[in-house]
């Protein structure tokens, strides 16, 4: 095995809950200002997670749940138009700071940032959504300590597919076994594992019931000195919360 040279960090779910509390609202917002009476609730949003990418979801929507919607002419400009109002709605939520980090996650990113370990984003949202989360959470240059931001449409086949893995290891050209990944949803486990990662998932309460079985390490959350992680599967060899010795140590295993 080689020596541990990369974090790659899903987004979504796992840097902060932003699903439930960021996308969810927002696309709201963006059928409201459309005049449209579609309300995506906790629960719908759940079942609709199964497809990654807002453009694909609301199609996934109007596809199982929305029958009866009377699709306009130009569906496929309807639908890009709708998603982004949504970005724009979501970008503005961000900037109201109302999303935190999860538990661990600033840790240890400044962690890895000392100690000179490369890190990259690779997510299936939008990049304006990513550029968001990091700059109102890690600050406004924050975006700077990722070598590749692969998000959104940069790949045409989103997670569960290995693409957007392969894209970002193929840019730090990197082979999977010098890298890690972090994850927190069956589709983005599907997509870090295709792509022969080692995974570590860290789950919320919309991925509890999820599949991980294979992942190396599935936490509740990444956790504090002060504020253990759960360990869930696999051996977290002594340590109550994820840095990057356990992280290394995970790696090497
Ligand atoms: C993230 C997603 C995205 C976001 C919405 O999955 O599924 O679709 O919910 O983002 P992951 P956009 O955490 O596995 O990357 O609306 O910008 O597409
Ligand atoms: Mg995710």
């Amino acid at each position: 095995m080689t020596t541990l040279q990369a974090l790659l960090f899903d987004v979504d779910g796992t840097l902060a809950d932003t699903e439930r509390d960021g996308h969810r609202p927002a696309f709201n917002m963006a059928f409201q200002a459309a005049g449209l009476d579609w309300n995506w609730d906790e629960a719908l949003y759940g079942e609709l997670l199964a497809v990654t990418g807002g453009k694909e979801r609301i199609r996934y929507y109007l596809e199982k749940f929305n029958t009866d919607f009377i699709r306009p002419d130009d569906y496929d400009n309807f639908v890009k138009d709708l998603h982004l109002s949504k970005t724009d709605f979501y970008t503005q939520l961000m900037q109201e700071g109302k999303i935190p980090l999860r538990s661990g996650v600033e840790r240890l990113i400044a962690e890895a940032r000392a100690e000179g370990m490369r890190m990259a984003v690779v997510t299936t949202t939008t990049p304006a959504n990513v550029t968001a989360l990091l700059v109102n959470t890690l600050g406004p240059d924050s975006e700077s300590w990722f070598e590749v931001i692969a998000a959104g449409d940069i790949v045409p086949a989103k997670k569960p597919a290995p693409d957007i893995y392969i894209w970002a290891l193929e840019q730090m050209n990197l082979t999977a076994d010098d890298a890690i990944a972090f994850e927190d949803s069956f589709n983005g486990f599907k997509s870090s594992q295709g792509a022969n990662l080692k995974t570590i998932i860290t789950i919320n309460e919309y991925t509890k019931e999820d599949d991980f079985s294979g992942a190396e390490l599935v936490l509740n959350q990444m956790g504090e000195a002060n504020d253990a992680f759960i360990v869930l599967d696999g051996d977290a060899q002594g340590h109550t919360y994820l840095d990057l010795a356990l992280v290394r140590k995970i790696h090497a295993a």
